[in-house]
C-alpha cells in the first residue's frame, strides 16, 4: 500500500563550494517536473520518454532562462532508492546553482524534502527495513572502517534476517498456544509444551547473544574518551602524538607545557577513540595553570578510560600514590614511559591496574598500548572479528523488552497459567522484537529515527 502522492525535492550534497552539486527529486510527479524544468541537448530525452536508469545532457531553465547546465539522471520506479520515480540533478557545485535549481523544482510542483525523508520512503515503500535505514546514518557517520563495516552489513540485512527468524519462531509459538485458548477442552500435551518452552528458551539465548554486542555498538558509533594524565614532564603531550601518529600538542622540556585540555580523535584496532591531553597535575599559584588543572579534573570525570603516564626514569615519588588514588576505582592503564632512559620507578606490588612500559621517543611499547586499550575497552571480548553485527541503543531496549516478555510467558507455561497469560507476554515479546525491524514501529519512532539523517538523504 502506497499512501504518499506527493514529490519531495532536496540539494543532497554539502552546501558549500565544490565541483559538483546534486539536487534529488522523488515521487509521482518527478518526471513531469523534469519535463517541465529541463531542457534536453542534443539527443538526450525528455525525462518521461528517457529510458530507466540513463543521464542527460541539458540545462534547467526557468521562466525560458536557463539557470545552469547539467546532467539529469533518470530512475524509474521500482528499482530506486525510494522505490519511486526520481531525478538526479546534477549542477555546477556551488551554493547558487543547486538553490536555484531546487527553487524551480519546487516550483514546477515539488516540496522540500524533510530530513531523512528518501530513506523514510525507501522503509514505507518497503525497500529497506527499520534497521538498515539505521544503517544508512550509521555507515554516514562511521569514522573507522570497522565501523564502516559493521554498518554495511546492517544495512545489507544482516541483523534484519536474524530478527526475522526470531520473529517468526515467536510468531510461530505464539500461534500454537492461541490454537490452544481456542479450544480450553482440549489441555495441551506434555511434550507439546515442553517444545513451547525449549522453543522459548532458545529465543531466550539468541536474544541475550544480541544483546552482548550492544557495547561494541555504542563503542563504534559514539567512540570512546580517553583521559592522558599524569605529573607534568611525565610525556603526556608525547603520547597523544605518538598515538595520533602526528604532532599534535606542544612538546618541552619545561614542567607545566600543556595549559588546556586537547581532544583528539585516533583510529585504535577500528575504534574511534577521543584522546584528550590535559594539563599535568601538580598545584601551581599560577592562575592558567590552576584552571588547566580544573579542567583535567574534568576531563577525567567525562572519560570512560584513563592514561595514567609515569616516567620511568625517575624513582617512585609519594605524590604519585594520589595520582593512584585518583584512578583506583577506574577503569584505567598505568603508562610508564620513557624505558629508553634507565629505568628508576619501582611500582607498588599491589596495584591491578594494567601496566605497559613505553617509549614515546623510540616508539616501543605504543603498538602494545594500542592492544590494551582495545582489550580494556572491550573489556576483553572481542565479538566483532565473530558477530558480523553490532545493534544499537534502541535495539538493545526492544531487546530486553522481549526477554523480559519471553522469561514471563515461559515462566507462565512451567507453572501452569493459564494459556492467555502466557500468550499477553508473547505478544509483548513479538512487537518489541518487531519494532526493530520496524513492523510494530509507530509514527513517534519513525520520526524520531529519520529525523536525525541529513535533508536530501
Ligand atoms: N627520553 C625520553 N624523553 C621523553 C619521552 N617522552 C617524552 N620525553 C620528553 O619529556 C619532556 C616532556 O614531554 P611532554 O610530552 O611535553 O610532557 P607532558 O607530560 O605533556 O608535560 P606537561 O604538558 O608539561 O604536563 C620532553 O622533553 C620530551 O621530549 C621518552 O619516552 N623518552
Ligand atoms: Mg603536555
Amino acid at each position: 500500500m502506497n499512501l504518499i502522492n506527493d514529490t519531495i525535492a532536496a540539494i543532497s550534497t554539502p552546501i558549500g563550494e565544490a565541483g559538483l552539486a546534486v539536487v534529488r527529486i522523488s515521487g509521482a510527479g518527478a518526471l513531469r517536473i523534469g519535463d517541465a524544468c529541463f531542457r534536453p541537448a542534443g539527443k538526450s530525452l525528455p525525462s518521461t520518454q528517457a529510458k530507466s536508469h540513463t543521464v542527460h545532457y541539458g540545462h534547467i531553465v526557468r521562466k525560458g532562462e536557463i539557470v545552469d547546465e547539467v546532467l539529469l539522471t533518470v530512475l524509474k520506479k521500482p528499482r530506486t532508492y525510494t522505490r519511486e520515480d526520481m531525478l538526479e540533478i546534477s549542477c555546477h557545485g556551488g551554493i547558487l546553482p543547486a538553490r536555484l535549481i531546487l527553487e524551480t523544482v519546487i516550483e514546477n510542483g515539488a516540496r522540500l524534502a524533510q530530513p531523512g525523508e528518501f530513506t523514510k520512503r525507501a522503509f514505507l515503500n518497503g525497500r529497506i527495513d527499520l534497521a538498515q535505514a539505521e544503517a544508512v546514518i550509521d555507515v554516514i557517520h562511521s569514522r573507522t572502517e570497522l565501523a564502516m563495516k559493521v554498518a554495511e552489513n546492517q544495512l545489507s540485512g544482516r541483523l534484519s534476517v536474524q530478527i526475522e527468524e526470531l520473529r517468526s519462531k515467536l510468531m510461530d509459538t505464539l500461534a500454537h498456544i492461541e490454537a490452544h485458548i481456542d479450544f480450553p477442552d482440549e489441555d495441551i500435551e506434555p511434550d507439546t509444551e515442553e517444545k513451547l518452552a525449549l522453543r522459548m528458551k532458545e529465543s531466550i539465548v539468541f536474544i541475550n547473544e544480541l544483546l552482548k554486542t550492544a557495547e561494541e555498538g555504542r563503542i563504534l558509533r559514539q567512540g570512546i574518551k580517553i583521559a592522558i594524565i599524569g605529573k607534568p614532564n611525565s610525556g603526556k603531550s608525547s603520547l597523544l602524538n605518538r598515538l595520533l601518529d602526528y604532532e599534535r600538542a606542544i612538546v618541552s622540556p619545561i614542567p607545566g607545557t600543556t595549559r588546556d585540555t586537547i581532544e583528539e580523535t585516533a583510529n585504535i584496532g577500528g575504534l574511534p577513540i577521543v584522546f584528550i591531553d590535559t594539563a599535568g597535575l601538580r598545584t601551581s599559584a599560577d592562575i592558567v595553570e590552576a584552571e588547566g588543572i580544573r579542567r583535567t579534573k574534568t576531563a577525567i570525570e567525562q572519560a570512560e578510560l584513563i592514561l595514567l603516564v609515569l616516567d620511568g626514569s625517575e624513582p617512585f615519588r609519594d605524590d604519585y600514590k594520589e595520582n593512584l588514588n585518583l584512578i583506583s576505582h577506574r577503569k584505567a592503564i598505568i603508562v610508564v614511559n620513557k624505558i629508553d632512559l634507565p629505568i628508576k620507578l619501582e611500582l607498588p606490588k599491589d596495584l591491578n591496574t594494567p601496566v605497559v612500559n613505553v617509549s614515546c621517543i623510540t616508539g616501543e611499547g605504543i603498538d602494545k598500548l594500542k592492544d590494551v586499550i582495545k582489550d580494556v575497552t572491550l573489556s576483553g571480548k572481542h565479538t566483532l572479528e565473530t558477530v558480523p553485527v553490532a545493534i544499537n541503543l534502541r535495539h538493545k531496549e526492544a531487546l530486553i523488552r522481549a526477554h523480559n516478555g519471553l522469561e514471563n510467558a515461559l515462566n507462565a507455561l512451567i507453572i501452569g497459567e493459564s494459556l492467555e497469560f502466557v500468550a499477553v507476554d508473547l505478544h509483548i515479546a513479538v512487537n518489541a522484537i518487531g519494532e526493530i525491524t520496524g513492523h510494530t514501529a509507530t509514527d513517534d519512532l519513525l520520526d524520531v529515527i529519520f529525523s536525525q539523517f541529513c535533508i536530501g538523504k
